[in-house]
């Protein structure tokens, strides 16, 4: 499965790697491609191990929110 998810308030390098880090962690998760321009970070994952609430969750728990 693949899933963009819509980030806002990172604005620069260790925002993006504070993301993808959180994201990354996460079982099930296995790739993580963020943009930083447009907060839209492409996740690709195995849907019995994480979910999308898990991946917002990660993202939360760094500062950011994410916008459904
Ligand atoms: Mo610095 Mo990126 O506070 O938020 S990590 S702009």
């Amino acid at each position: 499965m693949e899933i963009i998810l819509d980030v806002k308030g990172m604005t620069c390098g260790h925002c993006k790697s504070s993301v993808k880090g959180a994201l990354e962690g996460l079982e099930g998760v296995t790739s993580v491609k963020v943009d930083l321009s447009t907060g839209k970070v492409n996740v690709s994952y195995d849907q019995t191990l994480v979910s999308v609430e898990d991946m917002r969750k990660a993202v939360e728990d760094q500062g950011y929110d994410v916008v459904a």
